[in-house]
């Protein structure tokens, strides 16, 4: 049965940066996110007697993300041995200028709507392992609140599940910083790929298991310091590792070190905030409410036509009819 189905976007806190098999999308290690309230994807499926379509925002697209899509579907198809040519309506409320990636959302919201059109009885645990056959950060957006992808060996064990699905208790808000707009050149795929070749890969591989003990700790003691400094450092671990990498590369530009630069100034003058970066050059920035105001008018006093969203806690998958 067509039905829409919603998914909301998350941010890793500990990053998922390395694949041990390219088609299970199975990652080198475990990683621990945040679901956000402001950005979410709605799909539905309908079946099609022309083909497959892929519409986003209501315009059918025709390039490689059509591609990607209808690989997937196939892959489901054959997974679960059900055929039929199908219409992917999806609309993306992650606006541009948020400067974040859908994947997470989208390929969730997508394995979300194929269960449901060929109502299939899949639990959680279930979902997550098939959104992650279409985009590995969308494993965890079966969830709401915090959400660990426990890397597992093989496509039964690597699955994410929720850490603390409504985690009322943490005053926790990030603030997505768009500082340019531009596709970025490496996708990350191929950045993860090629960040392998780095000396340092391997000791920070050897750290993750303790950083997600950290983190997991950090939040369950509701500890925003050791959560911001712990996601500040992995996420920079994983840009030091790229630059590192033979040959070396950054999705840093010019104002990703600013931003930077300036989260190091305010946290000087007492507003306490921390940074994590992901595949591009736009900065997120984590902070308590409180500090919400103060953060915001910083960024926007230097980066005079920056887009800031702030962001909270979203919830899981949902069904909206
Ligand atoms: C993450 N990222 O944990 C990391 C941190 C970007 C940096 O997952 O190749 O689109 O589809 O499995 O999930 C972005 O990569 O990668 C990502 P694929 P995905 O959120």
């Amino acid at each position: 049965m067509a039905k829409t189905v919603r998914a909301h976007t998350n941010i890793a806190l500990i990053k998922y940066w390395g694949k041990a098999d390219d088609q299970l999308r199975l990652p080198l290690m475990s990683s621990l996110s945040m679901t956000l309230d402001q950005f979410y994807t709605d799909t539905k499926i309908t079946a099609s007697t022309t083909g497959n379509h892929f519409f986003l925002n209501n315009i059918e697209q025709t390039d490689k993300s059509a591609q990607r899509v209808f690989a997937y579907l196939k892959k489901l198809q054959q997974h679960f041995n059900v055929t039929g040519s199908l219409s992917v309506h999806s609309i993306n409320h992650v606006p541009i200028a948020a400067g974040l990636a859908s994947s997470s959302s989208a390929f969730a919201a997508l394995a979300g709507a194929f269960c449901a059109y060929y109502e299939l009885d899949v639990n959680q645990r279930q979902l997550s392992r098939l959104a992650r056959l279409g985009s590995g950060s969308a494993s965890r957006s079966i969830y709401g609140g915090f959400a660990v992808w426990q890397k597992g060996v093989d496509d039964a064990t690597s699955y994410a599940y929720a850490l603390d699905e409504n985690p009322q208790q943490m005053d926790l808000h990030l603030l997505a910083i768009e500082l340019n707009q531009q596709p970025k050149k490496l996708s990350s795929t191929g950045g993860m790929k090629q960040a392998q070749s780095s000396p340092f890969f391997k000791p920070w591989l050897a750290r993750n298991e303790q950083e997600m003990a950290a983190m997991t700790s950090a939040i369950k003691e509701n500890d925003f310091t050791h959560l911001g400094q712990l996601a500040e450092l992995n996420a920079s671990e994983m840009h030091a590792i790229n630059l590192t990498a033979q040959p070396g590369f950054t999705y840093f530009e010019p104002d990703t070190i600013k931003a930077i630069k300036l989260v190091a100034q305010l946290r000087a003058r007492g507003i306490e905030c921390y940074y994590t970066i992901d595949a591009g050059p736009n900065v997120k920035v984590l902070c308590q409410l409180r500090n919400v105001k103060d953060v915001t008018n910083s960024f926007v006093s230097v980066f005079k036509n920056a887009k800031i969203v702030n962001a909270s806690f979203g919830p899981g998958i949902s069904c909206l009819d």
